[in-house]
């Protein structure tokens, strides 16, 4: 039988688990469950086998950098713990907390964000990222009267998550089909999407075909937003690494019976939307411009490791 290291890891690369936030948390969650339940007593051992688990857990997929921190975060003490019980509590400690915070900075969006959100707006959202859709059914929670667009997101579909979730708050909302965005953005305030990672320079990668959502609402003179807790921030395009984009089976989009075997399919996942198309990045420590990333990112980093 699989550990919980293994089964969450599965869990996440077959999307069982799914959403930038969500996969961090069950990262972190599965590593505090591994430390709980470890059976030995010896740091060196406890060491190697936490290095093993959090390779696991890294490498279910290569994209959101949210699950990246907090594994990160979960793990940033175990390392230099004196004994094998501070390194199991630190574990235990800091990847509670870090799932806590991630619940609190999804609230405080939803917060903050609402207050961008007008009476009467027209929005529309891509995917379903539940922070995005924390921030709209906040603003209808208010009162607010808007009307939402969702995208369906071939070819997984999350669109019909997220049109689920808003009909549930109450929200009016419309489904479109990916390639309909175009034909709705003149009637449309507001974009509001979520995030996988944000690079040091403000870039947004995010579900694929955001970046023709942003380049739609850049014609139209449409607001677009990025929901983004801060650990979606990646330190590492600060050090200069590029973002891997996950690639996933072909025949997510098509049956292979369907098509001639010649006939090759490209299913990316994300694509990258440049920050010249981002007009505000709501966090859960402000309102900021994608050029605000740079200085959050190198803050953080030279006090601590910690986002
Ligand atoms: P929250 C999702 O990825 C979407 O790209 C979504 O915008 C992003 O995660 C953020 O989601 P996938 O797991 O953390 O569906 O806001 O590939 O829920």
């Amino acid at each position: 039988m699989k550990g919980i290291i293994e089964t969450t890891a599965d869990d996440i690369r077959e999307m069982k688990v799914r959403g930038a936030g969500r996969i961090a948390r069950a990262g972190a969650d599965a590593l505090v469950k591994y430390a709980e339940e470890y059976r030995g007593n010896d740091l060196n051992n406890f060491l190697k086998d936490i290095s093993a688990a959090e390779s696991t857990i890294l490498g279910s997929r290569p994209t959101a950098v949210s699950l990246w921190n907090g594994v990160r975060i979960t793990l940033r003490d175990v390392r230099s713990a004196s004994s094998f019980e501070a390194a199991r509590e630190s574990v235990i400690r800091n990847g509670k907390e870090f799932s806590e915070s991630s619940f609190r900075a999804v609230d405080e969006i939803a917060r903050m964000g609402a207050k961008r959100i007008c009476d009467g707006d027209v929005l529309l959202t891509h995917c379903n990222s539940s922070t995005a859709v924390g921030v709209i059914a906040e603003a209808v929670r208010q009162g607010k009267d808007v009307k939402v667009y969702a995208t369906e997101s071939r070819p997984w579909r999350q669109g019909l998550l997220t049109v689920r979730d808003l009909s549930e708050a109450g929200v009016d909302v419309t489904l479109i089909i990916d390639s309909a965005v175009r034909s709705v953005m003149k009637k449309v305030d507001r974009v509001f999407v979520g995030a996988d990672t944000v690079t040091s320079s403000g870039d947004l990668i995010n579900k694929v075909g955001t970046s023709q959502v942003a380049l739609c609402a850049h014609e139209a003179r449409t607001e677009f937003n990025v929901c983004a807790e801060t650990y979606k921030f990646s330190p590492r395009t600060l050090a200069g690494e590029t973002v891997a984009i996950e690639e996933r089976d072909p025949g997510e989009v098509v049956s292979p019976s369907d098509i001639p075997s010649d006939v090759k399919v490209f299913n990316p996942v994300f694509d990258v939307t440049p920050a010249r198309y981002i007009d505000n990045i709501i966090t859960e420590i402000g309102i900021m411009s994608p050029g605000s990333v740079y200085g959050v990112l190198s803050s953080r980093m030279g006090a601590s490791t910690d986002i």
